[in-house]
C-alpha cells in the first residue's frame, strides 16, 4: 500500500511541524542564490505557517529575468542536471538539481506509482519525452527505483509502442492524456483487441489539462485505471501530487512542497475548499529552493481526510491556468469546459481543436472536431443532429455559441509533446 509508510502516514501536527521546519532550511539555502538573496533581504525565518503569508511570490518572470543561474543555491561543483520547462517566450526558465535532488525526485516518483498499484513486477513503459521535459526521465527514475522493467521508448511511432506493449506484456504506462486517445486509433488500425491482445493495467496520465471525462474514456477504452499525475519542472516535474486509489484528487506531497491557494488578482491566500492559483514552497530542494512559487495553475485544497488514510492534503483536478483563459466577447472560458462537453458525447470524435477569430468585430469560438466513426451513424441528419446537441451543451456549459466544423478522422494536427488546443488567430 505505502512505499514510505512512515512520510505517507504521518500525523497532521507531525507534517505541518516538519513543514515549518523545512520552510526555514529552504529560506537558508534559498538565499545563497543570487535572487533570493536579495528578494529574502532581512527575512531568516517564520516563526508559524502563517507566518508564510509575509514572503514575497516568486513568479515565473523572476525565473526568467534570473537566467541563466540566478536561482543556482548552491556551488556549481554540487549540481548534476539541468532542466528546462516548455516555454516558448523569451528565455526558457532553467531548473537545477543536485544529486540529492534526484535521488528525492526519484522517490517521488516511486510513490506516486507504488501508490497506483504499480510493483516491480510490473512492465512500464514510459511513452513520456525524454530530454529537458522532466516526463520522461522523472518518472524513469522512479520507476527503475520501484523496480520495475522500464521501457524509455519516448514518445511517438505508436507502431512501435504498440509492439514493445504486445511484445514485453507491458502492463503500465506513462502517456500524455491526448496521446493515450490518438495511440488508441493506431492500436484499432492495427487490428489489436487492447482488452484481450494485451496486458495493461494502469496509465500515469498528466502534463497538460484533462477532463474527468477524458480519464473515464480512456480507462474504458483500455480497459485500465488511470491515474491523474500532477507536476511541473519548477518544482521538479511530474511527482508533486498524484491520485490514490480513491481517485478523487490528488495528494500533494506536503513532505516535499507546501501548498498554498491565492486570489490571483489579489493574491489574498484562500481557505482550504476555494478555487484559486495554485503557490507552492519547496521544502527539500537544495540546488533550487522556490518559495511561494504562482504556478498559474487553477485549483482548490481538499482538506477531508481521504479514505486511503494518507495525510498529505489533495488538490482537486486542475481546472485551468490564470494565462489559458480565453475571453470570447467578455465571456470568460477555460478550454477545459469545452473539453468535457465533448468527451461526454459519444458520437464525438476524441480529438479537436479550439479556434477563435474575429468577424465583424466580434469575436467567434469555432470547434474542429472529429468524428467518432464507431458510435455514428453517417448520415447526413446524424451529422446535424449531433451539430445540434453539440452546441447546446456547449451553449449551457460555456455560456456562447459556438460554431462547430466536422472534420475527417485524423486530419487535425498533432503534436509529439502536449497537445495545442486553442489557436487565437484574432489581431492582438
Ligand atoms: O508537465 C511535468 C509532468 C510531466 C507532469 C509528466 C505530469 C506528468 P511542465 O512541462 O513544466 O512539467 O509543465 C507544467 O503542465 O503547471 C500545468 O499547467 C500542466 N500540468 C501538469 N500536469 C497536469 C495535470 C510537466 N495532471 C504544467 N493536469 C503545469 C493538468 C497539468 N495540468
Amino acid at each position: 500500500m505505502f512505499w514510505q509508510k512512515e512520510i505517507e502516514l504521518m500525523d497532521t501536527d507531525a507534517l505541518r511541524k516538519f513543514q515549518l521546519e523545512h520552510i526555514n532550511k529552504s529560506i537558508k539555502t534559498a538565499k545563497n542564490s543570487q535572487f533570493y538573496k536579495k528578494q529574502l533581504d532581512g527575512i531568516d525565518k517564520i516563526d508559524n505557517l502563517e507566518g508564510i503569508k509575509n514572503l514575497p511570490f516568486t513568479t515565473k518572470e523572476d525565473l526568467r529575468n534570473a537566467f541563466p543561474y540566478g536561482f543556482l543555491a548552491t556551488d556549481l561543483k554540487n549540481a548534476v542536471r539541468l532542466h528546462s520547462s516548455s516555454g516558448t517566450t523569451g528565455n526558457p526558465t532553467v531548473v537545477f538539481h543536485t544529486a540529492e535532488d534526484i535521488s528525492n525526485w526519484a522517490n517521488l516518483s516511486a510513490r506516486c506509482m507504488y501508490t497506483a498499484g504499480a510493483r516491480n513486477t510490473d512492465v512500464f513503459q514510459n511513452t513520456m519525452g525524454y530530454g529537458l521535459f522532466t516526463g520522461g526521465i522523472g518518472f524513469h527514475y522512479g520507476a527503475e527505483k520501484l523496480g520495475m522493467l522500464t521501457i524509455p521508448v519516448g514518445p511517438g511511432n505508436s507502431k512501435r509502442q504498440v509492439w514493445f506493449m504486445q511484445n514485453f506484456r507491458t502492463s503500465v504506462m506513462h502517456i500524455l492524456p491526448s496521446y493515450a486517445l490518438r495511440l488508441y486509433r493506431t492500436i484499432e488500425e492495427m487490428n489489436i483487441n487492447v482488452k484481450k491482445d494485451l496486458n495493461l493495467k494502469i496509465a500515469f496520465i498528466g502534463a497538460e489539462p484533462h477532463s474527468e471525462e477524458m480519464r473515464k474514456k480512456i480507462e474504458e477504452l483500455y480497459g485500465i485505471k488511470a491515474f491523474n499525475s500532477y507536476g511541473l519542472s519548477e518544482i521538479c516535474g511530474p511527482g508533486v501530487a498524484f491520485e490514490c486509489p480513491c481517485q478523487n484528487g490528488l495528494h500533494v506531497w506536503e513532505d516535499f512542497v507546501y501548498p498554498e491557494i491565492v486570489d490571483p488578482k489579489t493574491l489574498e491566500v484562500l481557505p482550504d475548499g476555494r478555487e484559486g492559483e495554485l503557490v507552492f514552497t519547496t521544502l527539500q530542494r537544495q540546488a533550487m529552493p522556490l518559495i511561494r512559487y504562482r504556478t498559474r495553475d487553477l485549483t482548490r485544497i481538499i482538506s477531508e481526510k481521504c479514505s486511503c488514510g494518507r495525510n498529505h492534503r489533495k488538490i482537486a483536478r486542475i481546472t485551468g491556468r490564470t494565462d489559458d483563459m480565453m475571453i470570447i466577447n467578455g465571456v470568460n472560458i477555460f478550454p477545459i469546459q469545452i473539453e468535457k462537453t465533448i468527451m461526454a458525447i459519444p458520437e464525438a470524435g476524441k480529438n479537436y481543436i479550439i479556434e477563435i477569430f474575429e468577424q465583424n468585430y466580434m469575436d467567434k469560438l469555432c470547434i474542429k472536431l472529429e468524428i467518432n466513426n464507431e458510435n455514428f451513424g453517417g448520415t447526413l441528419q446524424d451529422l446535424e443532429k449531433l451539430q445540434h446537441k453539440l452546441e447546446n451543451e456547449l451553449k449551457q456549459e460555456i455560456g456562447v455559441s459556438p460554431l462547430i466544423k466536422f472534420v475527417d478522422a485524423g486530419s487535425l494536427p498533432v503534436e509529439e509533446g502536449k497537445a495545442k488546443r486553442v489557436f487565437d488567430l484574432r489581431k492582438k
